[in-house]
This record gives C-alpha cells, structure tokens and sequence, in this order.
C-alpha cells in the first residue's frame, strides 16, 4: 500500500473512488456491529466507519483490535457523510498496521482537555500530535514560509552565519561556553556581527537561526535556545527598517488569516484576528515613560528598561503592534548608532505586540572608528572585536536592522500564553531533554 491523500485532500469529488490514507488513530469507538476510526494526519482528520457484514469479517476483527495512536495506511472507498468537514467519510477495505502504542498513552490525547504542561513537555512526541499543537506548528510552518516569501521577493538574500563564535555579540546576555578542539568557544547568542558585516557584501539579507542565550530566566517568554529572524538592509537608515517590518508583519498577517482559519478557530483565535494598519504608531521611550506616570502613575527612570509590571501596564493601554523609538543609549548595545542630536538617545526601537516585546533593532554604526569608541565607552576590549572592527575597513555602507523571536510572535498569533508551548522541544534552564 501507498498513501495517496492526505485527510484534506478527501472531498465529495472522490465518491465512490478508492484512496489510501495514512496517519494515527485519534479516535476509536467501539459499538458492537459499528467501529468508528477518527484517523489524523498531518493536514486534520478523517473518519473511518466500519460495519460488520459492509467490512469482511476478518477486517473487522482486526479493526477491533486497533488502539489510540496506532499507525496506519487503510485503502479505502470514499462515501457521502454531510457531518463530517471534507462531507465525506471512508470505508476500510484493506488496514496495514504499521506500529501499535502503548495502551496507557501518557497525556490527554483527545482533544478535549491538556495534561499539565511538564507532563506534556516530557512526552513531546506524543504531545505534538495533540489538535492544538498540530495548529501551533501548521500556523507555524505558513509563518516561516511566508517570512521567506516577502523577503526573497523584496530582493533580500538569505544567509547562515556561524553558531559556533569566538567572542560575544550582545552584551547583556550570557554565553553557553563549548570546547572548540583545543579552544574556548562559546554557542552564538545572535547573528547580529556576521549579519552586518554580510549585509556589506551582499546588501539586504536576512537570517532565520538559532540563538542560545544562557538566561536563567523563568518568565512565560523566556528561553535558553530561540530561532530569530534577522533582517539586515543596505544603505538604508531607521526608517526603512521600522517600514520593512510593519510590511512584513501585515504580509505574514494576512497570509495565515487566508490560509489558517480552521487552525484560529481551533485556537479561538479567528474572531479577534485583525490585519493591523500600517504605518503602526511609533513612540519614543520618552513618551512611553510620560504615559506610564500619567495613565498608571508609574514612575521609571530615564535609562531603565520597562520591566514585566511596565510591559502588562503598557500593553493595556496599547494593545496593538507598535514601535517604541529612541531608547536611551545606556542600555543599547554598542552596534546602535546615536541620535545626532542628542548623544543619549539611541536610533534603536523594539517592535511591540501589547505587553511583549517581538523584535528590537536599529541603525547600526557603520564608523570603524565610532564602532571601536562604543566598544570602549561599554567596557568591552576592542581587541576581542579584532575581527569584526576588519570588515568595516572595506567600504562598509550605512545599514539598519532588526531580530525578532520566532516563538513569541507565534505566541500572539495563537494566543498561546507560554512560549514553551509554541516551540517543539523547548530548551529552559531547568529542561534539557527531550
Ligand atoms: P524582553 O525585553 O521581552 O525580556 P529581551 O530578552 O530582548 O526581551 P532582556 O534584556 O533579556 O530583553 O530583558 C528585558 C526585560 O525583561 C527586563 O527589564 C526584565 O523586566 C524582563 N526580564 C528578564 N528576565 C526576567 C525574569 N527572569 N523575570 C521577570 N522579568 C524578566
Ligand atoms: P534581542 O536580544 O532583543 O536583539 O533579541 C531579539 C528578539 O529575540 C527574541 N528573544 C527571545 N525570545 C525568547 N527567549 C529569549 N531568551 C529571547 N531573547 C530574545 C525577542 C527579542 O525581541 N541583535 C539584536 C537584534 C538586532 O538589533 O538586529 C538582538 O538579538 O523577540
């Protein structure tokens, strides 16, 4: 036997046709002369009926027999069932067994309710087949691909840099120290270095890859290993990154809004789903910070970052996307360039969604000299950065970027609180496996 339809392919087109399909049970029930199979596969569901004397006996039997995420290819013949999503259902003519599960399945697998989230994370493989996961990731995948897709047709080049590094890139972070042969190495916390100096040769590019970031941080979007999509763009300044942004996420928006309405509903996500304007708003820091006091009587220093109590108030006022501009050079990292008028502020913003914070980026410093200043000025050693400081030797042209966390804008998109949730195999101070 070999598939040949997936359960979102089945329509009433294929009546009276025969098809093999293949994937886990997710269902079964069991009523003396009637077994109902529900089979999923990766794009849903489908449902199987037998019934004694329509089946052969030994067919039956066997289906009988059957168990919860079992794995199967059943040919079947395709007939009317106006109650079922693709108005179809399937009648087995021939089952293949192709694996057994064990009887006591470790999590809730019908859809109903979820184990608690540890349990879950410690049978991953099995978790992830759970109908919520399924739309986590579906709406995932249309996500990655759809970055891919508006950035490849605006000319961007798509790029790998290394993820084993000699030497820091962000400072703030901590690093994940490696053995390199006979060297100290460490696992790179983002592409931002090898990002600048490709954008130099290959003008805009863009990278989605794996950052590591030695955080002992447990907060609901917090995590050790992130994938990150990092856009770098030539000869370009502040706003044409928050523009190729605002562009991307609309894009992206309105393309899971086209493509994934079965998987919002599954999430209860559809009814809220908006397609955000753009230009989105932009506030300086400063404004954001006179707001707080005003609207929340929150007083924060000029020079601290807004923290989780900061972040809730402002989603509340602000629920939407938008920009928070001109943050205060202290705690930006030595790659943001200056305001030109005013030393302390930087031309770094972070993209918002409400409370949480999607992307950070800015105008780079594209100055060897200014580069090698800031680096002194954040008590780093030039010396570290010998490598790095060499590529804007050569002609390296004024450029402007961003990051932004994969997981936590799968988070809003599916309303999904926890960020461990929107990431398959999480990786957190305190898990490590699966
Ligand atoms: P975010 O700003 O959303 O945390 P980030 O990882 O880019 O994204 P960080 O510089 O790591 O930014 O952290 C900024 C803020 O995150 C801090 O001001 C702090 O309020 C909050 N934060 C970080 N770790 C924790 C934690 N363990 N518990 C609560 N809040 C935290
Ligand atoms: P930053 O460190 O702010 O900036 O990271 C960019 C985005 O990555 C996500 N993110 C995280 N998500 C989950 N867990 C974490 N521990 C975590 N850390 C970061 C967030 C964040 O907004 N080089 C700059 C970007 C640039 O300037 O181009 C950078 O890495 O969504």
């Amino acid at each position: 036997l070999r598939k040949t339809h997936y359960s979102s392919e089945l329509s009433q087109k294929l009546n009276n046709k025969e098809v093999v399909v293949g994937g886990w049970v997710s269902r079964i029930r069991k009523l003396g002369k009637m077994t109902f199979i529900v089979l999923q596969d990766k794009f849903g569901t489908v449902q199987l009926t037998a019934k004694k004397g329509v089946v052969s006996d030994e067919l039956f039997e066997k289906i009988k027999n059957i168990g919860n995420q079992w794995c199967l290819l059943i040919k079947a013949k395709v007939t009317l069932f106006e109650k079922a999503p693709q108005g179809v259902e399937l009648i087995p003519i021939e089952i293949k067994i192709l694996n057994t599960a064990i009887e006591q399945l470790p999590v809730d697998m019908t859809g109903k309710t979820m184990s608690d989230l540890d349990t879950r994370l410690n049978h991953r493989s099995l978790d992830l087949r759970h109908p919520q996961n399924q739309a986590i990731f579906r709406i995932n995948s249309v996500l990655l691909n759809e970055i891919r897709k508006f950035l490849v047709k605006n000319k961007y080049t798509e790029i790998f840099t290394p993820k084993i590094i000699a030497s820091a890139t962000e400072g703030g972070t901590e690093l994940f120290p490696i053995k390199y042969f006979e060297k100290d190495a460490y696992l790179s916390q983002s592409a931002q270095l090898y990002k600048e100096r490709l954008c130099g040769v290959f003008e805009n590019v863009f990278e989605i890859g794996p950052c590591f970031r030695a955080e002992k941080s447990f907060t609901n979007r917090h995590v050790c290993e992130i994938y990150q999509l990092d856009i770098e763009l030539t000869f370009a300044n502040f706003d044409d990154v928050l523009t190729a942004l605002e562009g991307l996420v609309q894009h992206v928006l309105k393309q899971i809004k086209k493509q994934c309405k079965d998987d919002l509903i599954l999430l209860g996500q559809w009814e809220e789903f908006k397609i955000p304007k753009i230009p989105f708003p932009r506030y300086t820091y400063q404004e954001l910070l006179t707001l707080l006091e005003e609207k929340a009587d929150m007083k924060i220093e000029f020079g601290e970052d807004f923290d989780t109590e900061a972040s809730r108030k402002l989603g509340e006022i602000l629920p939407g996307y938008y920009f928070i501009t001109h943050w205060p050079m202290s705690i930006k990292p030595f790659y943001i360039m200056h305001d030109l008028d005013d030393p302390t502020i930087s031309e770094g913003f972070d993209l918002q969604k409400g409370w949480l914070e999607l992307s950070s980026g800015g105008t780079r410093v594209h100055d060897r000299n200014l580069l090698k200043q800031n680096l002194i000025d954040k008590g780093l050693n030039p010396e570290d950065f010998k490598s790095h400081l060499q590529a804007f030797e050569y002609g390296m042209p004024p450029h402007a970027g961003a990051g932004l966390g994969i997981a936590r804008w799968l988070q809003v998109l599916t309303g999904i609180n926890q960020i461990k949730e929107c990431i398959m195999y999480p990786r957190t101070p305190d898990r490590l496996d699966p």
